[in-house]
């Protein structure tokens, strides 16, 4: 069953293999022709596997049974003609589930112990433990087996109440965080932390990324998922259900891990079904979903097309028996819709930016250079073929206007070559501010700062001042590269009118998704220390551990500023000191051999006929450059255009 989702995801897809053969042919490229670089090639080399582990991750949110499993279960995997993960009334998924694809690796389910709470490790440094992981094969012949191993999902144990309080998972104070019910003097807890289940679904293999979560409680035990996978996801689905409209607590789980977190958001009013009645008429019962449509935009503060309204259950079923008429009317389709005509070009472009960001500028330079060797050559042609049947004195007067200009141009590279300096030394100081070694020491002072009061007060402090030293850091970043760019454009112009260049305009030092997330981080940690929950009860081992979450957070996007700023650096400076050098060695080249040929003009022929083979080459070079740019920066308007032809 191929769907407009499924068409869209497979021709991204695609479109992400022909970026991928387009690097491979420039690298290619950059081989044959001797321009081994060992930096060059790592980033290439880098962004190669970024794109072969590209990841489009859909986090599904909402409080408990909402219908966020089923609602997975519909939109991916009906083909297995039953209801793969376990979906039921009450508390369901009791730990956050990544659904993805390995082909690596032969479909398996893995878990996390909870256990694994009690040390300081985060998720993503066990993922690459495989060990502290339980494996559960699947076996994809036998729904029997497969049931029982996706029931893992939902399963739980009792635990003594101060077992779970050493988990972080209850604090008898307080039980807005707790994940357990109780039991008497015991309580019972989610049996895992985190699973992880590889899954041959053609939209998996395609690289999308499903995250299932579970509800309001078990959202606020883990940081790191609501710190850091759900601000990652490239779109976030909220479920809410018909029956229940939108409660206190689902207002909170939006306000609080969606709302500031997700720009790309989905809200999916579910259970359209409980309102299908038969005494009803089909009007009426649109009139009654519109207008919980409307309000739920309203309370949401969502456009209206961001709210869809279905039903996942009788989209399952649908698909299990292919009814297409209960198919159409669980209107399941009218959000793959959205989902494939608004996320999937929106994570394109995102990937298509990062592409652009890397590879934009080591093209564009590739292919100036050509170029401006082919201008070069059939500069010299041009004033060789004049030299034919000509005597030596004119010959030496083109070389002394020659070495002239020659003598003009490196007065020029002199004068570039003092601010450039300036400029590199600069870029480097601000570089160096954000060495791992600075980095470290602009957390140690935050940790010194905290440690002595794992208090809501201390960790605002902590934080405040992290935050502070980051606005201020990138602050100045800016202002350099804004500088930066009006210096190389000045000098480009300059470039162009005397010596004809080709005119290149760095790009803007963009670190506008560092600043938003920096931003995110301190909404979250402002959230964090005001809630009165948390600072009546001061409970450390939490404040702990959110400390923890935000710190490793926000070192990491220290540490993209500086990969982005060190990117930028070289792709703003690094052609036009190319280019520059180039011409010097082009002029240098023509002045030794018109040199050769005033002394003897017998060996003019052979010359021009070099000339003309190098300008055949030089030409091949140059198409085969733009046949690589045009894949590896092919436009977004190219790629919608085929898309829709695809479709
Ligand atoms: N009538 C009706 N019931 C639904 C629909 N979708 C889900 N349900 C039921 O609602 C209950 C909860 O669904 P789940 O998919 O487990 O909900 P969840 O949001 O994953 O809940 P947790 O895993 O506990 O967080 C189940 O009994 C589903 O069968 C729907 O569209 N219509
Ligand atoms: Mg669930």
């Amino acid at each position: 069953m191929t769907n407009q989702l499924e068409n869209q995801i497979a021709s991204y897809q695609r479109w992400r293999e022909e970026i991928r053969t387009g690097i491979e042919a420039y690298q290619t490229w950059l081989d044959q022709h001797g321009h081994v670089d060992i930096q060059r090639s790592l980033r290439i080399y880098d962004l190669l596997e970024g794109l072969r582990n590209d990841r489009m991750v859909l986090a599904f949110l909402a409080e408990y049974s909402r219908g966020k499993t089923e609602l997975i279960n519909a939109m991916f995997f009906a083909d297995f003609k039953q209801r793969l993960l376990p979906s039921d009334v009450g508390r369901t998924t009791m730990c956050p589930t990544e659904i993805f694809h390995d082909a690596a690796e032969e479909p398996y389910i893995r878990l996390l112990p909870i256990e694994t709470r009690k040390r300081e490790d985060s998720i993503a440094s066990l993922k690459q433990h495989p060990i502290e992981w339980v494996k559960i094969k699947l076996n994809l012949q036998s729904q029997e087996e497969m049931a029982k191993a996706m029931a893992s999902l939902a399963e739980t144990k009792t635990v003594r109440v101060e077992e779970a309080s050493t988990l972080g998972l209850l604090d008898q104070k307080d039980f807005v965080t707790t994940t357990v019910i109780t039991r008497g003097s015991k309580v019972e807890i989610p049996a895992w932390r985190h699973a992880m289940i590889n899954y041959p679904h053609p939209l998996l293999k395609s690289g999308l990324v499903i995250l299932d979560t579970p509800g309001l409680n078990a959202l606020g035990t883990e940081p790191e998922l609501t710190l850091k996978m759900i601000p990652s996801a490239h779109a976030v689905l909220f479920l809410l259900a018909m029956d229940t409209g939108v409660t206190k607590s689902d207002l909170e789980i939006w306000q609080r891990y969606v709302q500031t977190y997700q720009t790309r958001r989905i809200a999916v009013l579910n259970k359209i079904d409980l309102l299908w009645d038969d005494l009803k008429t089909e009007d009426q019962i649109d009139l009654s979903i519109a207008r919980q449509v409307d309000e739920t935009c309203k309370l949401l503060e969502l456009p209206r097309d961001h709210v869809i309204a279905l039903s996942a259950q009788k989209a399952l079923l649908a698909r299990i028996k292919s009814d297409e008429v209960m198919l159409r009317r669980s209107a399941i389709r009218e959000l793959e819709d959205l989902l494939a005509n608004e996320i999937v070009p929106a994570k394109q472009e995102i990937l298509r930016t990062a592409v652009v960001k890397e590879m934009g500028a080591m093209v564009e330079g590739s292919l100036h250079s050509v170029m401006a060797q082919l201008t070069a050559t059939q500069a010299e042609l041009q004033e060789l073929s004049k030299l034919s049947g000509k005597n030596r004195e004119l010959a030496k007067t083109m070389l002394g206007r020659l070495e002239k200009d020659r003598a003009v141009y490196l007065q020029h590279m002199e004068s570039f070559k003092n601010s450039y300096s300036v400029v590199l030394k600069q870029g480097h100081a601000l570089m160096s501010n954000l060495d791992e070694e600075h980095i470290d020491e602009i957390f140690a002072k935050s940790a010194r700062d905290i440690e002595t009061s794992w208090t809501t007060a201390g960790l605002w402090r902590s934080m405040n001042s992290l935050f502070e030293s980051f606005t201020r850091q990138a602050d100045k970043i800016l202002s350099f590269a804004s500088e930066t760019r009006s210096f190389v454009e000045k000098v480009y112009r300059e470039f162009q009118e005397q010596y004809g260049f080709v005119n290149l305009t760095p790009p803007p030092l963009n670190l506008e998704k560092h600043i938003l997330t920096m931003k995110g981080l301190k909404t979250n940690t402002e959230r964090f220390c005001r809630d009165p929950v948390n600072v009546m009860t001061e409970k450390h081992f939490l404040v702990k551990r959110f400390y923890n979450g935000l710190v490793t957070e926000a070192k990491i996007v220290f540490q993209d500023v500086r990969k982005d700023l060190d990117i930028w650096l070289k792709n703003a400076l690094t052609p036009i000191s190319n280019q520059l050098k180039e011409h010097q060695t082009l002029l240098e080249r023509r002045v030794e051999n018109l040199k050769k040929l005033s002394g003897d003009l017998s060996s003019l022929q052979e010359r021009l006929h070099q000339l003309e083979t190098q300008k055949m080459a030089l030409g091949k070079q140059v198409e085969d450059l733009l046949r690589i740019k045009y894949k590896v920066l092919g436009t977004a308007e190219r790629q919608r255009a085929a898309t829709a032809k695809a479709a």
